[in-house]
């Protein structure tokens, strides 16, 4: 699976003030340890941050990658700020990987995202929702993910570029909605060929529950066996790394050897 750190989000009260106060080593210290613990991806989100939201983000995606080259995720659920900063940090950041966090299938949204992604070569996220909200059924999440892809790939998007989010919420807001999730993976697996990526913000499993890490460990496991490529999580927590790893290895995706944790480490090299 491909990890995508969830760290650096301005959610985080530490990196809510070094947003504030240009404060590079906290947000370093903490891409090092996610990449250390095996993220992919950054996802760089500004979070409630008040005042320029354009220099806060490219200040921030500048300072994840003086830490580190792995790709970036530009998060921000208001599409118009998406148009204003993607440009700026590719701009800064010509040689980095890209992606485009998020795009719903509503008309309006795809209609300026998917042409920005194709633009500045970047990767992009389609949420399985419209202007209507978050789905209440099965159905409704997979016809909002068909039509993200069909729309993206006659943008001349590539399918390795394309992911799609079934949105996971919180257990304690809606319990139908994660057999759900998993159900919509299923769908949307076998009626794309090739698929795109599947992947979901993890933690909003477990938002404002107790036993946030056996929630988020037991889903990830659930979402894996349904189909699920990547996920936005915390990849400095080793158990739900792990788990991660075992439900691949049980998957047949990786080779069996005694120490397979190490084996998949070291494969990766960290
Ligand atoms: N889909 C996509 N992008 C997303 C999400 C998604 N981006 C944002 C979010 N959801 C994924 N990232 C997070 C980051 C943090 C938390 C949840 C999801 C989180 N943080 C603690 C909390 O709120 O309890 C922070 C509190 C703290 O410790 O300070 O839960 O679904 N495409």
């Amino acid at each position: 699976m491909q990890i995508f750190s969830e760290r650096i989000n301005g959610m985080y009260r530490d990196v809510r003030s070094a947003i504030k106060e240009r404060n590079k080593e906290v947000v370093q210290a903490h891409v090092k340890e996610q990449v250390a613990g095996g993220a992919d991806v950054i996802d760089v989100n500004i979070g409630p941050v008040k005042g320029d939201p354009v220099g806060n983000f490219v200040w921030l995606a500048q300072t994840v990658q003086e830490a580190t080259d792995k790709t970036i995720s530009v998060d921000s659920a208001k599409p118009k700020l998406l148009l204003e900063v993607v440009p700026k940090v590719r701009e800064a950041l010509p040689d980095t990987k890209l992606v485009i966090n998020s795009s719903t299938a509503a008309a309006d949204n795809m209609e300026k995202l998917i042409p920005l992604a194709f633009e500045q070569n970047c990767g992009i996220i389609g949420l399985c929702m419209d202007q209507e909200g978050v789905p209440g059924s099965v159905e409704k999440r997979v016809e909002c993910g068909a039509t993200f892809m069909m729309m993206a790939m006659e943008a001349g998007i590539a399918v390795e570029n394309i992911y799609l989010d079934p949105i996971v919420l919180p257990v304690n807001v809606g319990a139908q909605q994660l057999p759900n999730v998993l159900e919509a993976i299923r769908q949307l697996s076998v009626v794309n060929d090739p698929p795109p990526g599947f992947i979901i913000g993890l933690s909003n499993v477990s938002t404002k529950c107790l036993k946030n890490n056996l929630l988020n460990r037991t889903y990830l496991v659930m979402c894996l066996a349904a189909g699920l490529t990547a996920a936005i999580m915390d990849a400095a927590d080793a158990e739900l790394v792990e788990a991660a790893v075992t439900t691949e290895l049980l998957m047949n995706k990786h080779l069996y050897s005694d120490d397979f944790v190490k084996a998949w480490r070291i494969q990766k090299g960290i």
